[in-house]
């Protein structure tokens, strides 16, 4: 194996965590609980696994709303929750929930709620990346229909003209909230579209980590050594529906069912790589599985706990005045 079997359990954990945690905040949302507007990244978890852990700490990425295990492994789960559903003890106040996380100082660079917007703003930051701190690289995650905007294609190629350390993940999950992406985009190859900027592209299949992890870890490298650009698009599935509000209706079941075999879930996945090689035994694995799950129910009860007091709700008044500025989104390039 590639990786220590250290490693390989420490992304097992990253993995297993953003799962639990979108189960146990879903299920508080059904019962009337826990309230909010939450993008789960349900089989989409070996995307962030990926990138979390291939990663070093102290290079930038901008994440999309969709990678739970990216956010978890960089954040504290508590302050995260709490932002997620709109308490003044989370990262921005409870103003950002998952969309909208500004935290340069833990290398969350700002993705603007207008999607496609981002990539001008990583490319930007890659090009003071470049300039200031040679050898570091950053990643961007974005879904397909984000990709189909036209402001990311000038990205595209101004990342290949400037040549910068940027690589850009297209978690490619077959939706963008309820439409289909034969209604919205001639061709189904986006990283042709890629190669056609300049980019070096590949395309990966986005439920397996192992081989997730693998073009990461290339991509990333070729960003670091030799400042090239490049783009990944990771073929998944996206299960449930655009967000927790969202039945997904508009699904045909058939098509639905189709898809879930197409993408098994990563995590059994993973599993069996880890027995199969003598990681791990399939009791250890449900024990760390139980350990977390109960940690992470008994974390989301204090939250909503808290939450019960409206004192400790979102500050709208705070939140409206023109001052407020809660973070500095140059921060984490000085
Ligand atoms: C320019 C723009 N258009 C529409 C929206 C509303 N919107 C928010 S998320 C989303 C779907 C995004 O789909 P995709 O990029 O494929 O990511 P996914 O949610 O599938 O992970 C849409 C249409 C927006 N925020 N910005």
């Amino acid at each position: 194996m590639k990786y220590s079997n250290e490693e390989m359990m420490a992304m097992y954990r990253t993995m297993v965590q953003g799962r639990l945690f979108d189960l146990e905040l879903d299920r508080q949302n059904n019962q009337g609980k826990l309230s909010g507007m939450f993008h789960f990244s349900t089989n989409q978890e070996a995307i962030g696994t990926a990138v979390a852990h291939a990663l070093k700490e102290d290079e930038p990425f901008m994440p999309s709303h969709r990678c739970r295990p990216l956010h978890l492994y960089r954040l504290d789960m508590r302050t995260f929750l709490a932002e997620q559903v709109g308490l003044k003890s989370g990262y921005s106040k409870g103003t950002a929930s998952d969309f909208h996380l500004c935290m340069p100082e833990v290398g969350f660079v700002p993705n603007p709620s207008i999607l496609g917007a981002g990539a001008p703003i990583a490319c930007g930051y890659a090009f003071a990346l470049k300039r200031k701190h040679p050898g570091k690289a950053m990643i961007q995650l974005m879904g397909d229909g984000t990709f189909n905007e036209g402001v990311v294609h000038e990205a595209l190629n101004w990342a290949a003209i400037q040549q910068l350390p940027l690589v850009f993940l297209v978690e490619n999950n077959g939706w963008a909230m309820n439409t289909d992406p034969r209604y919205y985009r001639a061709s189904d190859n986006i990283a042709d579209r890629a190669r056609a900027c300049g980019l070096d592209a590949v395309v990966v299949d986005g439920n397996d980590l192992m081989a997730m992890r693998e073009v990461v870890d290339v991509a990333l490298e070729r960003a670091r050594k030799e400042s090239r650009p490049s783009l990944i698009e990771a073929e998944t599935y996206r299960v449930k529906g655009h967000f927790n509000g969202d039945t997904g209706w508009y699904r045909d079941p058939e098509y639905h069912a189709e898809m879930m075999e197409r993408y098994p879930d990563p995590i059994p996945r993973f599993e069996k790589v880890l027995i199969e090689n003598g990681i791990a035994t399939e009791e250890e694995l449900k024990e760390i599985t139980k350990t977390m799950k109960k940690e992470i129910r008994k974390m989301a009860n204090e939250v909503y706990e808290e939450s019960l007091d409206p004192a400790n709700g979102v500050d709208i008044e705070e939140m409206l005045r023109p001052e407020t500025m809660w973070a500095n989104p140059m921060e984490g390039l000085q």
